[in-house]
Formats: C-alpha cells, sequence, structure tokens
C-alpha cells in the first residue's frame, strides 16, 4: 500500500465517521481563540489523547485503569547517505560492502495498561512484540531476506502531573526500559553460507537499561485542541554484547480538530535525532552497513494525518479507536542506511 492510498483512505474514513457522528453540525467558526478561556481541561473529550503514535501522552484519575493495544507498521527503503536516496546497488563494491539492505519492514503488537493510585500519578506499563523482515542484495546479484520476532524491551513507570490549570496541564514522563529483548537474534546469510548473528537493526532490543524521561504539554479549546511532547532515550551502560545504542530524543508537535463528540482528526509534526552506537559486538562482522556501528545515526522530521474516535453510546461505549499514518519530510542519515517510506499504527484504548 502506498502513502496517498493510505492517507486518502484515512480521510474517507473519517468522512463517513463525520456523517455517522452523533452531533456533526457545528455552525460557529470552528478556529476561535476566545473559545479557549472558559473551557476547563476536559480528560474525557475524543481529543484528550494524544494521536495514537504519541506514547506517554495522558494521564489519569486517581482509581482509574486503562488497558490498550497498538498496531504499528514500518516500511524503511530506500538507502540514504546524508539526504540523499541512493540505490543499493551503487553503494556495493569489491572492497567495500558487498551485502546491501533494500527495504525493511517492522511490525509491532504493543500491549500497554496505565494505572493511577492517585490524581497527581499514572503509572504506565508497555510491552511489545516485534517482528522484523529485511531484505538484501549480494554484489553477486542475488537477494535474501532475514527475519528476526520476539517480545521487545518492557516500558514501565510514572506520569507526573505538574499543572493543570484552566484548558492546559503539563506532566513529566519518567519511564524506564528494561533490556527484555533479544540482541542474539542470529539468521541464515546466505553469502555467508551459514547461521551468524544478524546485525543491529535486526535485534529486538537495546541490551541496556534506559531512562525515558520527557515532558508533555497540553492545551483544549472548544473545538480544537494542541499538545507537544519532548521525549528522550538515555542508554544506561553497555550490553553484555559490548555496546550501547546512541540517545535518541524527540519532539512531537499535534493539533486535534474535534468534529464531534466522538470524532476528532489530527495532524502531527515529529523531529526525531538519534545517536551512532558506542562500541561493538563482536559477533556482528559482515560486509554489510547494518554491522558498523558508525553508520546507525541520523535525524528525521516526519507529518503525520490521524483519526481518534470514541464510542459515546451503545455496547462499546468509553473505548477508543484510534489510527495514524505518517510519512518523512526530511531525512539526514549516517549512510548508507535505509531510510523511512510511511508509518502506522493503529490502536485501542478503554478506560475503567
Ligand atoms: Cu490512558
Amino acid at each position: 500500500m502506498k502513502p496517498f492510498s493510505i492517507f486518502s483512505t484515512l480521510l474517507l474514513i473519517s468522512t463517513v465517521a463525520l456523517q455517522a457522528g452523533d452531533d456533526a453540525s457545528t455552525k460557529q467558526p470552528i478556529l476561535d481563540p476566545k473559545d479557549c478561556h472558559d473551557v476547563p481541561y476536559d480528560c474525557h473529550r475524543v481529543d484528550a489523547h494524544a494521536p495514537i503514535g504519541v506514547m506517554g501522552d495522558h494521564t489519569h484519575h486517581a482509581g482509574e485503569f486503562m488497558a490498550s493495544y497498538r498496531y504499528m507498521f514500518m516500511q524503511m527503503r530506500p538507502n540514504f547517505v546524508g539526504s540523499s536516496e541512493v540505490s543499493a546497488g551503487s553503494q556495493l563494491s569489491p572492497t567495500g560492502f558487498r551485502v546491501m539492505p533494500q527495504d525493511m519492514q517492522t511490525e509491532m503488537h504493543m500491549f500497554g495498561l496505565m494505572y493511577a493510585p492517585t490524581d497527581d500519578l499514572t503509572l504506565a506499563f508497555m510491552l511489545p512484540q516485534i517482528d522484523k523482515s529485511m531484505q538484501h542484495l549480494v554484489i553477486n546479484g542475488t537477494t535474501f531476506r532475514t527475519n528476526t520476532n520476539g517480545v521487545g524491551d518492557f516500558k514501565f513507570g510514572g506520569l507526573l502531573d505538574i499543572f493543570e490549570e484552566g484548558n492546559s496541564k503539563m506532566h513529566l514522563n519518567l519511564m524506564m526500559s528494561a533490556p527484555t529483548g533479544s540482541t542474539t537474534e542470529t539468521g541464515f546469510v546466505p553469502p555467508a553460507g551459514r547461521v551468524v548473528r544478524l546485525p543491529y537493526p535486526m535485534q529486538l532490543g537495546s541490551g541496556t537499561w534506559d531512562l525515558k524521561p520527557g515532558i508533555t504539554y497540553a492545551e483544549q479549546c472548544r473545538n480544537y485542541s494542541w499538545g507537544a511532547q519532548l521525549l528522550g532515550t538515555v542508554r544506561l551502560g553497555t550490553n553484555d554484547e559490548g555496546y550501547s545504542l546512541g540517545d535518541d530524543i524527540t519532539a512531537n508537535l499535534w493539533g486535534a480538530l474535534k468534529l464531534s463528540d466522538s470524532l476528532s482528526t489530527s495532524l502531527r509534526l515529529s523531529a526525531t535525532s538519534w545517536g551512532d552506537i558506542d562500541g561493538r559486538d563482536p559477533l556482528i562482522a559482515l560486509p554489510v552497513p547494518t554491522a558498523r556501528p558508525d553508520l546507525r545515526g541520523g535525524e528525521r522530521v516526519d507529518l503525520f494525518y490521524g483519526i481518534n474516535y470514541l464510542f459515546r453510546k451503545g455496547p462499546l461505549s468509553g473505548h477508543r479507536l484510534a489510527v495514524e499514518a505518517g510519512i518523512p519530510l526530511h531525512q539526514d542519515l549516517d549512510g548508507p542506511q535505509l531510510g523511512m517510506d510511511w508509518m502506522m499504527t493503529v490502536g485501542w484504548q478503554k478506560a475503567f
């Protein structure tokens, strides 16, 4: 599926959902800043949850539980050197890379649980199940694919409310990541003629305990809302294989239009920068750029379109469904490295 058809499908879903909505007819101008003053922050609004691709975006009131499930898909291709696209074939040489990645698909099933012991603190837990697949071109013209799958790194911690006044609120993201994902995945590599440890991007975890600090701000007006989040990853120490993945930082800025009590659509800009790998795994030593610790870093700016839907009546009342898809606007990679093509997240959430 191409990004264009995904975006048209999402637009179609919004239109249909809006037609089916219960109170879609709003006659006032939609974006009126006057509508922001007497609006108390309402954490049960459809757009009180950020676009589904944003993690740790909201908190809960004391005693509330929330269960969630997200399906994420990422398609990566082609290769980039800096901000220029390069073909896999052009990077192959007898004295340099003899294998090049051509494309990679990552699927993730993310299971989440939130619980608020107090009004100021929400505990959050997330466990991903990951499926990766990478296609390669060999210098002799043949191709091969490697696959890995399994549980990823378990994330846990708290979201601490530090400010709530009128129509805005802010919380700190105090999360950690435990090294539950494998860093020793292997696969059969035809040009090597044997089963070897697969390169860094095919591994399922970081292998290190990681800090994931962040700060999230959200503001609501009558028919729209916006939010911003800064979220980082700090690797603590070195993993058993002898390396640590690069630290990263992501800035998110989103705006949502509340089209009815059940439906909102959103646009999100996301900017990410991540570092190269420190150290190296001596068992990852193939003539392929994905085995090079110094060819992993980069930066990227993505644009997303999303839909949130909140069931307000019937047997599904209180259930949330959301979808968000994005494409890169800019990427600058230490390469050759596979760049982002498109990605999407579909999610379900229910608070109890
Ligand atoms: Cu929640």
